[in-house]
């Protein structure tokens, strides 16, 4: 990972998010929980059939109509060098409706159960700015806003927002 930015409690870089050695890693998934495209598909891909499994469980006893969009569930990362993934569901973008709450409750939600579970390094990748067509300078917007507000009060917890290009991560810096 190459580190463009950081604070002491921040981090914006660029790479492989399957690659992050940490607490956990949050993964952009669907509804179904049951994997995808994207980064999701790269998660799954690396994790192994363990964590496809896993989230047929937590789908069978906690959600059985789907994860709805701004919620966190969380598993094991079993192969991935991260412990832990927080699948989370981020809204898809639509130019007739404001749905920046919905993806900032993906990042409050995920910061809350790193929280909860006393982890010490976190790693996102850019929710919804994908398949799901959130335009990127407008997620850097929300996403710095989030940090703003909730890092200073989790002082055990190192964030790093992995961007996949550089491009990525730039326009976050410029917008944040
Ligand atoms: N590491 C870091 N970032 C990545 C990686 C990676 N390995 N791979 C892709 N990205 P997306 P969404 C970036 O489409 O928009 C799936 O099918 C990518 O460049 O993965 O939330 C799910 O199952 C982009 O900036 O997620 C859902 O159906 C960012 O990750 C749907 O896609 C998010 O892109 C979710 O769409």
């Amino acid at each position: 990972m190459k580190i463009h930015w950081q604070n002491e409690r921040l981090i914006v870089a660029e790479g492989d998010i399957t690659r992050f050695d940490g607490d956990a890693i949050v993964n952009a998934a669907n509804k179904s929980l049951l994997g995808g495209g994207g980064v999701d598909g790269a998660i799954h891909r690396a994790a192994g059939p363990e964590l496809l499994e896993a989230c047929r469980e937590l789908r069978a006893r906690e959600w059985p109509d789907g994860l709805p969009v701004g919620e966190v569930a969380i598993t094991p990362g079993f192969r991935l060098p991260a412990a832990y993934v927080i699948h989370t569901v981020g809204p898809v973008y639509a130019k007739s409706e404001d749905r920046s709450e919905l993806l900032a409750n993906c990042y409050r939600n995920s910061l809350r159960v790193a929280a909860e579970r006393h982890f010490s390094r976190l790693a996102f990748p850019a929710i919804s700015t994908g398949i799901y067509g959130y335009p990127a300078d407008a997620a850097a917007g929300i996403v710095s806003d989030v940090m703003r507000e909730l890092l200073p009060a989790l002082p055990g917890l190192e964030v790093t927002l992995m961007f996949f290009s550089a491009a990525d991560a730039e326009v976050y810096l410029r917008h944040a």
